[in-house]
């Protein structure tokens, strides 16, 4: 194979998936790494491309992680989680069942636009065609808002998913038990296979997804799978780009009476007027409001 080099020397690849500290990267001739990062700090993310130096027959140390396209990251105080890297979109993965948080859609939709990441929901599962109807209800104000909402059973086809796919890096997020491992299994069968060795090598016989994992779809098209979701801080965000993260709300951006506008309960809120007379929907400005106040309060 090309890519092998001698001992020590630097290889190229994309890590394909992370395990806490440990990274399995992938050259572009096939081969495939176990590589640590070098030093303490771990930033490198599922979808990276590094620079590493191998010291082994299938490991190495990561040397440097090339620029990035886009970073997808969730952070709190003092820590960020790095959840994909070099994505040019985002899949909010939603089912009929068990029931879904909108708090965790709007966070994941902010973290998105600020990376300038295309991004659009999916509703699984709707095979359960009463859940589904009530589901559907409770997404009026993302549609509203412009995101595209698809509606499909990850058992029965995926397939409709493939259009938006196509020459675009995915990353498929949302909590635990909504489809998305079900979803990629279904679009790429050998992914199955792929899951089932790595809970092997866990020795985990569980369903559920432990570590992110970046799939490819074809030449030009990935996937990334990620462990489900409980919470997702954006302490990373300044309160302005928590409001750019509500794309409805830019059309009104300089028109509020005051200048400093927190959108919050100021008079002459152009917001608040919007929202009122139904042009931007309530409940997007009620949960700007409720994440504004979590996540920048600290601002002021
Ligand atoms: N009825 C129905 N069940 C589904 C569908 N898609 C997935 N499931 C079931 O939902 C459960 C959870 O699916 P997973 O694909 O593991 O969910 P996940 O989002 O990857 O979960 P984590 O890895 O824990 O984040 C499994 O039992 C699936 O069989 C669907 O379209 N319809
Ligand atoms: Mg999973
Ligand atoms: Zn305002």
């Amino acid at each position: 194979m090309q890519d092998v080099g001698a001992g020590g020397a630097t290889l190229h690849g994309q890590v394909i998936a992370a395990f806490g500290r440990q990274y399995l990267v992938k050259t572009d001739g096939g081969g495939q790494f176990a590589c640590f990062p070098r030093g303490k700090k771990s930033d490198v993310a599922c979808g990276d491309r590094v620079a590493f130096a191998r010291t082994g027959d299938d490991q190495g140390v990561i040397e440097s992680v090339d620029p990035r396209s886009s970073l997808f990251l969730r952070s709190a105080a003092h820590r960020q989680k790095l959840i994909a890297a070099n994505v040019s979109q985002l899949a909010v993965i939603l089912a009929a069942e068990p029931s879904f948080s909108e708090e965790l859609i709007n966070r994941c939709l902010i973290a998105a636009e600020f990376q300038s990441m295309n991004a659009f929901i999916v509703l699984n599962k709707c095979d359960l065609a009463e859940s589904a109807k009530s589901a559907l209800a409770r997404l009026v104000p993302y549609r509203q808002a412009g995101y595209r909402i698809i509606e499909l059973s990850a058992l029965q086809d995926a397939g409709r998913l493939l259009p938006l796919l196509a020459r675009q890096s995915t990353v498929l997020v949302g909590q635990s038990g909504m489809g998305k491992s079900t979803i990629i299994n279904a679009l790429l069968p050998e992914a199955r296979i792929a899951t089932r060795e790595i809970s092997l090598f866990l020795a985990s016989g569980r369903h559920t997804t432990t570590n992110a994992r970046l799939y490819r779809l074809d030449a030009d098209s990935t996937l990334i799978d990620c462990p489900g979701l409980q919470e997702f801080g954006l302490h990373h965000l300044a309160r302005q780009d928590i409001v750019h993260g509500f794309v409805e709300f830019r059309a009104y951006s300089g028109q509020c009476r005051f200048q400093n506008c927190r959108h919050l309960s100021e008079p002459g809120c152009a917001l608040a007027l919007a929202a009122k007379n139904g042009a931007i929907h309530p409940q997007r400005l009620e949960m700007f409001r409720r994440i504004s106040l979590a996540e920048a309060g600290r601002n002021g």
